[in-house]
C-alpha cells in the first residue's frame, strides 16, 4: 500500500454482460474495459485482484484478455489472481505453475481444507504470497468455518495452522468484511499476515469495522477488495472516470479510519 497510500484492491470481474455495450464493438472488449479501469485507478490501489472464473467463463478468448490484463498491470502493482486453489500435490504443481508462471502472478488465493501439503507447490514460490480462505464473505461459511470443534471455530483452527505454514513468510488470509467481529479474532490470532478482505461495496460489508479490525497495529497489512462496486458504477461513455471516482472515495475512507502507523 505504500506507493499509493491506498489498502484499496481492485477486483478485475469483468463480465460482458454488465460492461456498457459499446465496448462490445471493441475486438476485444473484456480486454478494453480492463485497460479503462487500470489506466484510470493504477494510481489509487494497492493491488488488483482479477477472479480466473469470469475469464474462463468466456474460453480462450477469456484467458487471453487475462494475460494481456496481467501483461498490462504495471509491474509495481502486485496481481493477486483469484482462482481459491489447492489439490494433492502434483497437481497444485501445475496450478502454481499456470498462476506464477503462465499469468506471472504475484499472489493468489488458496483453499486451506486439503491441508499442507496442497498448498506448500504454491509456498514454495518464496516471492509470492499465497492467501488462504479462513473466512469466506458468504452466508454458506455457517456450513463450515463458523462450526466449533473442540471448543473452537474452525475458522480459527485456519487461522493458527496458516501462522505454521508460513515458513517462508509468504502467506496471507482472506477474511470477509462481512463478519466483522471474526476479523477482529483472526486479526489478533495473526498480527502480521496481510489479509485480503472482499465483502464491501456490493456485499455491504462494514467499511470502518473492516479498517479498525482488518489492519495490523500501524494501519497496514490489509488488502481490501471491492469488484462490481467499482467496475460498474456506471455503464455510460464515462464509467472508467466513475470507477476512478468510487475508488478514490474508498480509498478515502479506508485512510480516514486507518490507524497511523
Ligand atoms: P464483489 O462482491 O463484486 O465486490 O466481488 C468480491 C470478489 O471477492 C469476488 O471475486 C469474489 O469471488 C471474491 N471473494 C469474496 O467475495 N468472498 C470471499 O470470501 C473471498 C473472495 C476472494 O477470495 O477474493
Amino acid at each position: 500500500s505504500s506507493k499509493n497510500n491506498s489498502l484499496l484492491c481492485v477486483g478485475l470481474d469483468t463480465e460482458l454482460e454488465k460492461i456498457p455495450k459499446f465496448l462490445l464493438q471493441e475486438k476485444d472488449p473484456i480486454f478494453a474495459f480492463n485497460q479503462a479501469i487500470i489506466d484510470s485507478t493504477l494510481d489509487l490501489v494497492c493491488a488488483y485482484k482479477p477472479n480466473l472464473a469470469f475469464y474462463e467463463a468466456y474460453g480462450i478468448k477469456g484467458l487471453e484478455a487475462l494475460k494481456i490484463t496481467c501483461e498490462y498491470i504495471p509491474k509495481d502493482i502486485p496481481i493477486i489472481l483469484d482462482a481459491k486453489r489447492g489439490d494433492i500435490g502434483n497437481t497444485s504443481k501445475m496450478y502454481a505453475k499456470a498462476i506464477f508462471e503462465e499469468f506471472k502472478a504475484d499472489g493468489v488465493t488458496l483453499s486451506p481444507y486439503l491441508g499442507e501439503d496442497s498448498l506448500s507447490p504454491f509456498l514454495e514460490y518464496e516471492d509470492k504470497c499465497g492467501f488462504i480462505l479462513c473466512l469466506t464473505s458468504n452466508a454458506g461459511a455457517k456450513d463450515f468455518q463458523l462450526l466449533n470443534f473442540e471448543g473452537k471455530p474452525l475458522y480459527k483452527i485456519v487461522a493458527e495452522k496458516v501462522l505454521s505454514w508460513n515458513k517462508k513468510g509468504n502467506c496471507g488470509l482472506v477474511v470477509g468484511a462481512t463478519y466483522p467481529e471474526q476479523l477482529k479474532e483472526i486479526r489478533e490470532i495473526a498480527p502480521d499476515l496481510p489479509i485480503l478482505i472482499p465483502g464491501v461495496g456490493a456485499q455491504k460489508g462494514d467499511v470502518e469495522l473492516t479498517v479498525k479490525y482488518g489492519t495490523d497495529k500501524n494501519g497496514e497489512l490489509a488488502i481490501i477488495n471491492s469488484s462490481r462496486g467499482i467496475l460498474y458504477a456506471s455503464s455510460e461513455k464515462d464509467f472508467a472516470q466513475a470507477s476512478r471516482e468510487e475508488a478514490k472515495k474508498l480509498r478515502e475512507l479506508f485512510n480516514l479510519y486507518r490507524k497511523k502507523g
